[in-house]
């Protein structure tokens, strides 16, 4: 049972703010989509806040790494990139984290150990197993951080990733956000099991089920998994959790009911963590509008920058290519 008086009063706002700021610029996101002014695909990562806030609020992104798929603008928040440079990004503007030629699915920051922002599903879990195997090799004080739907779990790549992560001993958590659906397809139809955390078992580490709904038992979660990955074996957690709009912006969701998504957004994360923190007293419901305040004028001046930004040049098609 999760005692709130555990928790550093600072560290508590600072996951809530994280999560509101997610939530935030993706509304503004989702906005700027509805007027064309961002092209591509667009996932959303809303309802599911509390797992890349919850786990990567662990980390110290000067020799810790993150990896993660295509729905990417939480991680790249919660690991503290530069909101202006994401929304230009999603607009394909020279000043994005990727040049502009990344868009939505490519978030990347290599100084800041963000390694994307993966279009193909499964392909960041190789990814982060190499860089477990360079901190290891190094000898460095790291962990790598890797993010992948209940649809990828089912790829090769994570069985070979999760199979050489234990044999060479990386320092790796590997985390499956299940938010119940690949695409538009419930996990259960396609999975025969439900518990994801127990194919930890195969590759002789351990596994977890975590309520992805809640940013302190992933907070928690997470924290374990990493003394364990540091220590020597590879970590696998399973965060239960639920998209509460469609696969992207283009998804009308029609493979779920009304009722479900409405029973979700009873549990949303942002507002039950808000609550749980008025009731302790840890902030006043006016301390939660300035915060509100204080995201929305970020996710805003973020899209101000993002229009305001030029194109990249045509020459950058040549550019930071590898042939
Ligand atoms: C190798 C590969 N196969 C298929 C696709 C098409 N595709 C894109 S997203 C997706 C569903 C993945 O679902 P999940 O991993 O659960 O992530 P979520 O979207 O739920 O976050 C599929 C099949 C792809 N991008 N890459």
């Amino acid at each position: 049972m999760i005692n709130i008086k555990n928790y550093d009063s600072n560290l508590l706002k600072e996951l809530l703010y994280k999560m509101i700021l997610i939530r935030r610029f993706e509304e503004k996101a989702a906005q700027a989509y509805g007027l064309k002014k961002i092209g591509g695909f667009l996932h959303l990562y809303i309802g599911e806040e509390a797992v890349a806030v919850g786990s990567i609020s662990n980390l110290d992104m000067t020799k810790d790494y993150v990896a993660a798929a295509y729905r990417d603008h939480g991680h790249a928040l919660a690991a503290g990139l530069d909101p202006n440079s994401l929304m230009a990004e999603l607009y394909g503007k020279i000043t994005g984290c990727s040049k502009g030629k990344g868009g939505s699915m490519h978030f990347f920051d290599y100084e800041k150990h963000f390694f994307g922002g993966n279009g193909i599903v499964g392909a960041q879990i190789p990814v982060a197993t190499g860089i477990g195997l360079k901190i290891k090799y190094n000898e460095e004080d790291g962990v790598v951080l890797c993010y992948f739907g209940d649809g990828a779990i089912h790829q090769g790549s994570f069985h070979e990733s999760l199979n050489l992560a234990k044999i060479w001993n990386l320092p790796v958590v590997y985390i499956c956000e299940n938010n119940h659906y690949g695409m538009g397809t419930d996990f259960r139809r396609v999975s025969a099991i439900d518990d994801f955390s127990i194919m930890a078992e195969s590759y002789a580490m351990k596994g977890k089920q975590v309520n992805g709904m809640d940013v302190l038992e992933v907070y928690d979660a997470t924290k374990e998994a990493i003394e364990v990955a540091k220590s020597g074996t590879p970590y696998l957690l399973e965060a239960k959790t639920y998209r509460f709009k469609g696969h992207s912006m283009s998804d009308p969701g029609k493979y779920r009911t009304k009722e479900e998504l409405e029973l979700y957004k009873q549990k949303d994360p942002i507002v039950s963590f808000k609550e749980l923190l008025i009731e302790h007293n840890v902030i006043t419901e006016d301390d939660y509008i300035e915060m509100d305040k204080r995201c929305k004028k970020i996710a805003k001046d973020a899209a101000k920058f993002a229009e305001e930004s030029p194109e990249p040049d045509l020459n950058e098609l040549y550019t930071d290519l590898y042939v």
